[in-house]
């Protein structure tokens, strides 16, 4: 909608994964999605404008060949992915799924965009959770190293968090090659955690609705904690919350990849952009929702999780995103107004709130935990995760919340 209302030409891809996934689970988005039909249906009455849709799999090659050969787009933007960390980590079944949905179907478009339109420019969608959390400042996709005398520039290194994470980087590793190989042009938006409810175009027509998750598994931090703070669940916090994430405003997600299709790679050029505006822990997340929602009248509490997760909770996090806002990103920044308005929007769709979809259950090392209490003040006296690690993991953590370290940087 966002290319459509620009008089770009647009034909979108779906196969429905989303809403498939969300029924497997019983969840599903909070705010009322119509069908892809009727949201073409209503941008076309409210814009004047045509999207023409094609339902297919990304995995299909025949399918994919198909469409590209006959559209020849000028861009392709690949949002085709699984992109749910706890989803990948569910099972082994879960896990294969999305590396074969993610991996194959990129690399399906690769071959496609080889065969039919090379000089076409891939926009890929990646993550800044293919980084981890490294001990040094994050470049933008590569970083210059000097070794033994000898000076290069490569791709950064990454250390992924979990098997969707990991997809991500194999799906970079790919373009890159193909860029290499095959003169092929992409941009990567390492992207980091949304926020957000409403875009310009969605806000138009209530038919035109996103999505909106808060669940377990495709609910990302500060969507999950406004909505606990609404329905007076309190905000699940992981650990001691002093994990620092990069985050953006759903708004600056589309500013973001119109400025990189705008300004395309060169042919042969494989780019990297940090797609994200600021840096927060996700404890500072939960007061700052807990501040806007007492403002509203909300009594908000705050629960510390024992961590479903396997992650660095003290460390260090300074990542660069200069590119963006080279090309003349103008972000949306954070701050209670916006967290304000978020409640209020959630508020009217409040009463579609499925509470068992909320509690953490999905775990990284799920035979490490058996028994073993989901909140931190439910272990025994004198007992924490941090105290007494279990056996086989002994790195696992949880300690009392503290501030974010003293040398991370500062946070808006
Ligand atoms: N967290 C909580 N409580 C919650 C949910 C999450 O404390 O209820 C913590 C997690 O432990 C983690 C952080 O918040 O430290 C971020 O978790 P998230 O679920 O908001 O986001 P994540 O799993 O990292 O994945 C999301 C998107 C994914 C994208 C990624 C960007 O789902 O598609 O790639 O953000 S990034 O985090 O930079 O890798």
């Amino acid at each position: 909608m966002h290319f459509s209302a620009r008089d770009h030409e647009v034909v979108v891809l779906d196969n429905f994964a989303r809403r498939r996934w969300h029924r497997e689970r019983a969840t599903d988005s909070l705010t009322p999605i119509a069908t892809l039909a009727d949201r073409i249906d209503a941008w076309r009455e409210v814009s004047g404008r045509e999207i023409v849709a094609h339902v297919g799999d990304a995995t299909d090659a025949a399918f994919l060949d198909g469409v590209i050969a006959d559209f020849l787009p000028e861009a392709v933007v690949h949002y085709a992915e699984q992109p749910s960390a706890p989803y990948s980590m569910i099972s082994r079944e879960h896990a294969v799924e999305t590396q074969t949905n993610n991996v194959v179907g990129t690399l399906n478009l690769l071959f496609a965009l080889r065969e039919h339109v090379p000089g076409c420019h891939l926009v890929k969608l990646g993550t800044m959770g293919e980084y981890g959390t490294p001990n040094i400042d994050i470049e933008e996709g590569y970083i210059e190293i000097e070794h033994r005398g000898r000076r290069d520039v490569l791709p950064f290194p990454k250390l992924p968090g979990s098997i969707y994470h990991l997809s991500k980087v194999h799906d970079s590793h790919n373009i890159h090659f193909a860029c290499r190989a095959w003169g092929l042009r992409a941009t990567d938006l390492n992207q980091g955690v949304v926020y957000g409810i409403e875009t310009e175009e969605t806000a138009l027509d209530e038919r035109l609705l996103t999505r909106f998750d808060y669940d377990e598994l495709f609910g990302t931090a500060l969507n999950r904690f406004c909505v606990q703070a609404v329905i007076g669940h309190p905000l699940t916090v992981y650990g001691s919350g002093t994990q620092v994430r990069g985050f953006l405003n759903v708004r600056d997600t589309l500013q973001c990849v119109e400025l990189a299709v705008l300004n395309p790679a060169e042919l042969g050029e494989f780019r990297v952009f940090n797609q994200f505006t600021e840096q927060f822990s996700i404890l500072q997340l939960a007061e700052l929702v807990k501040r806007a929602g007492d403002a509203l009248g909300y009594a908000v509490e705050l629960d510390r999780y024992v961590n479903p997760r396997v992650e660095a909770e003290h460390h260090y996090y300074n990542a660069v995103n200069d590119k963006l806002l080279g090309l003349g990103l103008q972000p949306h920044y954070l701050g209670d107004e916006l967290v304000r308005s978020m409640l209020t929007v959630i508020a009217r769709h409040r009463d579609r709130v499925i509470t068992d979809a909320i509690e953490p259950s999905v775990r990284w090392r799920p035979d490490s935990c058996g028994g073993e209490p989901a909140l931190e003040r439910d272990l025994p006296p004198g007992r924490s995760t941090s105290a007494q690690p279990h056996p086989r993991f002994a790195a696992r953590r949880v300690d009392l919340p503290s501030p974010v370290r003293d040398d991370a940087p500062s946070v808006r």
